[in-house]
């Protein structure tokens, strides 16, 4: 049995045939893995610490301390993020950064601290390094925010890569974020979390971890201040985190506890300090700017394993506009391709894609097409004809190509980590532009083989390029979508000049912003799935990835009327806003729920239209500043608790805030309230904040709240922008920015400002600009004046 079979079995004959069907295909890669040239066996290891301070070095922003066993460099660069790398570590090269490393601050100086230590003394943030190797990281007044113990390495005897481990505490109010995409989130409590792209295989829920998108970047917050913490080492590794407890009356502290374990790689991390709208600044500033998505993916996308033809695209398309729901995009999945092979289409099946697309496209819809980096080892497939003309694939250390099993059956995997296979590779969606499609889904780019090598990747040893510098999967594995998505986000940049590519991607890391989003992957439908789909997207969002959404409705099963219409309403408020589900799986389409949940799920659909100005402006945002669309409710007030620990509400920009649904049955729910005033964006009804408040949720809608003084820029009736403005409490201001749509190119529209004044029972709203302030340009829609 081959891949293909394998798919076969799995689409047509049902799980029980497909299961038996991926044990036979694991037997015989199982046998051909125990052929491949293996790795070196570790062997005996020695542990090292790092001594005693020995010496410093001053230099520019910092310097170099010197240990018995070991050197650390800190620098503290310009706009405040701070490195440092042991064992002579610097910061290049990195894939995380989006260009060379930033220049050091003159400013901040290398000085002697008490009993023998030293520290760098910067304008946001001191760095405390103790004689014994400890690195404390404090706020400008002093107040600790997180102390690393002196690391540990173990080396190989022999020679070869050292693991590490590095332990930290930070306060005993301190929560912890981030980590990449976490179903267990958004808040991580105690637990082990896994830094290895890992398709899981089944579709996931809050217990299934790691996941597709891992990144070493924790956001901690602590009522002294919020800081980013990024592990700049692509090997396998493990985070264990445990917060802290604070003593009761005269009962001590206990600090909050993270420890990271590293397989290999350079121990070297930067930390940024400030509020977590500053700190997510400095890290969009060092990683890169999150790619602005065309204004079409910021609307409703429809998706589906299994369309199975253009007939069928056609028929699902039609009644969307029968029913009068907008939808932007369809996107097409493996089973348009033909046999399975990427950059392939199914002539049978959809003989005149490009036609069909350009109709869609006519009608406002567009058509993304799904991209799996494996690429079928047969002779007659020219995508395998020209990769192996120009040596672009993973080899084994004795030269050999790695054959893995993926949908197409036996598959070779490009390497990703090499330029002149990324070019090659960008240039290869040039079929897919011939073909129609606007937008590109990368798909099972962790790498996913099935099971092939003793786990569902590549074989460790297998050989990459790294940029020049030569290594094996255990360093690349972690960014080989992050290159794949380079590959593809360059390729588009060449063939289509004029058009901002749209891309996202299953798996990632740092960095994976600067060329799209990504999404959940396959959620298992169940409320606990929609619950880890708002995990996802807030702890990517703090990683730096602005830009996802989860499979509403669940990838697998048949979701209840009741779950689908509150996954469709919670997907309405989240950047990629996508149906999706697998082979298997029941219908999506918001017809298929009865009439009242295509009533309620309409409602969502205009919303989210009539909001698409605002979409349009927190991208723009998001690409200017770091932040993200979606924040945690604490985004702004970090120093309140009890927002700390909310995790079922969030921010959409400054203006809104989204209470969906989580739980079955219910029909009303608690709302915890940031300071401030806050408007039911339905009824209109004022709430005080901070306060919990208990409001109705009835299957129609999600609560949704306006900040008092909100200017939210919206599609008026007749498609044109407006400004809707939330009433200031009196003796208040408020306002709001407005980026405008200015097209799918690369023009850079200017940022509005709105002033919202109240002046007795009327509100104006002023548009601020240096040489003075005027009135705005678009009407202006005043609610909650009651
Ligand atoms: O291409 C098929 C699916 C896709 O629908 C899904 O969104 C991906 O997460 N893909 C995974 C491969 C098969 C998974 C069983």
């Amino acid at each position: 049995m081959d891949g293909r079979d394998l798919v076969r079995s799995v689409s047509v004959v049902g799980a029980g045939r497909a299961v038996r069907g991926l044990r036979t295909v694991r037997a015989a890669w199982r046998r051909r893995r125990i052929d491949a040239a293996g790795l070196p066996r570790r062997g005996a290891e020695r542990a090292r610490v790092p001594g005693q301070v020995a010496g410093v070095e001053p230099g520019p922003g910092g310097g170099v301390i010197r240990f018995g066993r070991s050197e650390l460099r800190i620098t503290v660069a310009v706009n405040g993020p701070v490195f440092w790398g042991w064992d002579g570590a610097g910061p290049e090269p990195s894939y995380a950064l989006a260009g060379r490393c930033p220049e050091p601050d003159p400013r901040a100086v290398l000085e002697p601290d008490k009993d023998g230590g030293w520290r760098v003394v910067a304008e946001r943030v001191t760095v405390v390094v103790s004689r014994h190797g400890a690195v404390e990281v404090c706020t400008p007044g002093g107040v600790m925010l997180r102390r690393d113990l002196p690391p540990r390495w173990w080396e190989p005897v022999g020679g070869g890569t050292a693991r590490w481990m590095q332990r930290s505490e930070v306060t005993a109010d301190a929560r912890f974020f981030g980590l990449g995409g976490r179903a267990s989130g958004p808040r991580l409590r105690e637990g082990a979390y896994r830094l290895w792209n890992t398709d899981p295989g089944r579709a996931f829920g809050p217990g299934t971890d790691p996941l597709y998108l891992t990144m070493p970047v924790q956001l901690v917050v602590a009522d002294a201040g919020t800081h980013l913490v990024f592990h700049d080492t692509t090997w396998d590794g493990t985070v264990v985190l445990r917060e802290g407890e604070e003593g009761a009356g005269s009962g001590h502290d206990r600090a909050g506890r993270c420890e990271v374990r590293m397989d290999g790689g350079p121990l070297r991390c930067w930390v940024m300090v400030g509020t977590p709208a500053r700190v997510l600044h400095t890290w969009a500033s060092l990683t890169g700017a999150p790619a602005l998505p065309p204004a079409w993916a910021l609307g409703h996308h429809h998706a589906r394993w299994g369309f199975g033809s253009e007939q069928e695209v056609r028929r699902i398309v039609a009644g969307y506009q029968e029913r009068d729901l907008p939808l932007d995009a369809v996107h097409l999945d493996i089973d348009h391709y033909d046999e399975h092979q990427v950059f392939t289409v199914d002539q049978e099946r959809f003989p005149k894609l490009p036609v069909l697309a350009e109709e869609l496209r006519r009608d406002g819809v567009r058509l993304v097409s799904i991209v799996d980096p494996a690429v079928k080892a047969a002779p007659g497939n020219a995508v395998y004809g020209s990769g192996s003309a120009r040596d672009a694939f993973v080899r084994d250390a004795s030269g050999r190509e790695v054959r893995g099993v993926a949908w197409a059956g036996e598959s070779v995997f490009p390497d990703f980590t090499h330029a002149r296979v990324r070019e090659w590779w960008g240039g290869l969606y040039a079929e897919r532009l011939d073909q129609g499609f606007a937008g590109f889904w990368h798909d099972m780019n962790e790498p996913t083989s099935f099971n092939a090598f003793g786990e569902p990747t590549l074989p460790r040893s297998a050989r990459h390029d790294l940029e020049g510098r030569g290594g094996d999967h255990r360093e690349a594995h972690n960014v080989y979508a992050l290159c794949m998505a380079r590959a593809g986000y360059e390729g588009l940049r060449e063939l289509s000049p004029e058009e901002r590519p749209f891309l996202f991607s299953r798996s990632g890391w740092a960095g994976m912003q600067r060329y799209g989003g990504t999404w959940s992957g396959d959620v298992a439908t169940g409320w606990p799935g929609l619950r880890a789909s708002l995990s996802l997207v807030l702890g990517l969002g703090l990683c730096g990835v602005p830009y996802s959404g989860p499979d509403v409705g669940g990838f697998d099963g048949s979701p209840s009327p009741e779950l689908y219409l509150r996954w469709f309403q919670l997907g309405a408020y989240l950047p990629l806003f996508r149906t999706h589900a697998s082979l298997r799986a029941g219908r999506r389409e918001p017809w298929e729920f009865g009439a009242e949940v295509l009533e309620h799920a309409r409602v969502a659909l205009r919303e989210r239209q009539r909001l698409r100005p605002y979409w349009m402006t927190l991208a723009h945002l998001a690409r200017r500043t770091g932040a993200p669309y979606v924040r945690p409710l604490w985004w702004g007030a970090p120093e309140d608790r009890a927002l700390r620990d909310c995790e079922d509400t969030f921010l959409l920009g400054d203006g809104l805030l989204v209470a969906p649904v989580l739980d079955p049955g219910a029909d009303r729910r608690a709302v915890q309230l940031p300071r401030g005033r806050w408007y039911d964006t339905v009824t209109e009804e004022a709430f005080e904040g901070p306060a919990q408040v208990l409001v109705d949720a009835p299957l129609s809608r999600i609560p949704v709240f306006a900040r008092a003084g909100a200017v939210i820029p919206v599609r008026g009736a007749d498609g044109s922008p407006e400004l809707e403005v939330w009433a200031p409490a009196r003796g208040r201001t408020g306002g709001g920015l407005v980026v405008p749509d200015a097209g799918d190119g690369w023009d850079e529209p200017e940022t509005e400002r709105y002033v919202a004044r109240r002046q007795g029972r009327e509100v104006v709203v002023t548009r601020e600009r240096e040489d003075g302030s005027g009135e705005p340009p678009y009407p202006v829609r005043v609610r909650g004046l009651g």
